[in-house]
């Protein structure tokens, strides 16, 4: 496997490609100087985090797709956590709530489309600063202001791009990279490994992918790959979300909303929607020759798709297939660029004191309920996967099954650096978790609260609360439905059970727990709707 790139070839906006000033190219092979004695005794932190990066598409989480041994090896010699949820499911605001520890209320990051991160405030990447940490975020970002609290940062501008990526600099320029995110990302992440990091000091460095996010362009060489795969369709394919007005409502049906230009590239000259300029300016971004070659292999498919006319089902399973397909190869890419990271590190007598997460800003909808996107309080995508590479003196291995969180994180990372933990963060450490313990008083519940409506995708306002055993749901906004889910015995939510005889108790327990956690959290949401009545 290629450890180091060749050469990274970026230039300045508005100039020529060229090898990049700091070439990442010929690195050299020897070790730096990384010797027991010169490391610093604290662990490093490696957090690799991807955009739409579902459990259903990692194979230590879920065999039915595809395999993802990359990913699996993190789990292998770690922890895989069984329960891990996010706080608010979408991008920036999960990013807010990864770096504050803080749920969105509280960081003020509720909504990609209004919110901007006051940078100024409590974060864990600052306060790893200050316990003598050296910092770096490579990718994407997301948050609409200028990163803080990182000694280095290269991000891409928004939701960045699949090829040829721009890359906003620290003193403001942008350089374009010549190739696809995937793989630069992890290239400027080595290259900061190997050359710009003090050997002295402890690191911590967040490797951010744009990858898994819509519209799932592939890399060149995986275009051909899963093509002869079938993927199963899930049971609730076809949900016609009975008692659900809200899951009803949404705009994120692989039927109805998925744009058959812009998400299933069967680009026809003539079609002419926003998406489509959107999707010609995508693969606009790659040259002459990648073009021809993207072209060539859609072109049969396309030809074939308009020729058969299919309407109805038929439609929407060759979508499925479709948007299956091209996902997974994003995710092929991924893994391998995870396995990359993985070697350098071993390979420079790293790991032994080294904590590897690998986790996403998200879970996402694979067709479940008939669905593409997240934001729901629904399992996939109030789930996000979480494995950790644990490094020598962490003894869990296997299964971690307690209810974590995204908010945890930041505690964690500063657990581990032997920092203190504000006690205005909202998460909790998951240090114990990670050397074995079992907490008799770890939490029996979460909160969560979605804000961004209306909004692309018409996901209502909702929060709500999750047990081990069961989920209350509260719509709000434009609507006032509440939804309650067993999911020992519905483990896709298909049944709302709100006002369900039978259920008076278990209701009333829940709505008090959810009370207890907008009390323990602060979240002024109660209050707000009470006024508006
Ligand atoms: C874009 C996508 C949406 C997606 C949001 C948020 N549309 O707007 O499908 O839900 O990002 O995603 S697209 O037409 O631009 O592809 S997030 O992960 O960044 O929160
Ligand atoms: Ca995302």
């Amino acid at each position: 496997m290629r450890l180091f790139p060749q050469t990274l070839l970026c230039s300045l906006a508005g100039t020529a490609l060229a090898p990049a000033a700091n070439a990442v190219g010929t690195l050299p092979e020897a070790p730096i100087n990384d010797s027991a004695s010169n490391r610093a005794q604290r662990y490093n932190i490696v957090y690799i985090m991807t955009d739409d990066h579902t459990m259903q598409m990692m194979s230590c989480y879920d065999r039915r797709h595809i395999e993802t041994p990359n990913l699996d090896r993190i789990a292998a010699d770690g922890v895989r956590f069984v329960n891990s949820f996010v706080a608010n499911s979408i991008s920036g605001p999960s990013r807010a709530c990864m770096l504050t520890g803080k749920h969105s209320h509280a960081n003020g990051f509720v909504s990609n489309e209004t919110s901007v991160f006051d940078g100024e405030q409590q974060t864990m990447p600052k306060l790893l600063q200050q316990a003598g940490y050296q910092t770096a975020l490579i990718g994407k970002w997301h948050l609409n202001s200028t990163p803080t609290g990182f000694d280095y940062w290269k991000i891409l501008p928004g939701q960045g791009d699949y090829y040829n990526p721009t890359f906003i600099q620290m003193d403001n320029s942008r350089i374009t990279c010549k190739g696809y995110v995937t793989n630069i990302v992890t290239d400027l992440s080595i290259d900061w490994l190997e050359n710009k990091r003090d050997p002295q000091k402890p690191f911590c460095i967040f490797i951010h992918h744009k990858a898994v996010h819509r519209d799932w362009l592939p890399e060149l060489k995986y275009l051909p790959l899963y093509e002869d795969k079938t993927f199963n369709l899930p049971d609730n394919f076809y949900d016609n979300y009975d008692g659900r007005p809200a899951a009803a409502a949404q705009e994120m049906g692989i039927l109805k909303d998925m744009d058959i230009v812009y998400d299933t590239k069967m680009h026809l000259p003539d079609s002419n929607t926003p998406l489509t300029a959107t999707y010609r300016a995508l693969i606009g971004r790659l040259d002459t020759e990648d073009r021809k070659r993207y072209e060539d292999f859609y072109r049969p498919i396309t030809e074939d798709f308009y020729r058969r006319n299919l309407k109805g089902k038929e439609l929407a399973e060759w979508k499925y297939q479709r948007y299956m397909r091209d996902y997974a190869k994003v995710v092929k890419s991924l893994d391998d660029n995870v396995g990359r990271v993985l070697d350098y590190l071993e390979k420079k007598g790293l790991l032994d004191n080294t904590l590897v997460v690998y986790t996403s800003d998200q879970g996402f909808y694979m067709g479940e309920h008939g669905w593409f996107d997240k934001r729901f309080m629904y399992e996939e995508s109030m789930s996000t996967p979480l494995v950790m590479r644990l490094p020598q003196g962490l003894k869990a291995r296997g299964d971690i099954r307690q209810l974590v969180q995204n908010i945890d994180y930041a505690p964690t990372f500063l657990d581990l650096a032997g920092a203190p933990i504000p006690a205005d963060m909202h998460g909790v450490s998951l240090l114990p978790l990670l050397r074995g313990e079992q907490p008799a008083d770890w939490r029996k519940s979460l909160y969560y609260h979605f804000y961004e409506y209306p909004a692309e995708h018409m996901v209502k306002r909702h929060y709500g609360v999750r047990t081990e055993r069961y989920k209350l749901i509260h719509f709000y906004n434009d609507i006032d439905v509440w939804e309650l889910y067993d999911l020992e015995n519905d483990p896709h939510e298909m049944h709302n059970l709100y006002g369900a005889p039978g259920y008076e108790q278990v209701t009333a327990d829940l709505l008090q727990e959810l009370h207890r956690l907008q009390e323990q959290y602060a979240d002024p949401i109660e209050a707000e709707l009470q006024g508006k009545h």
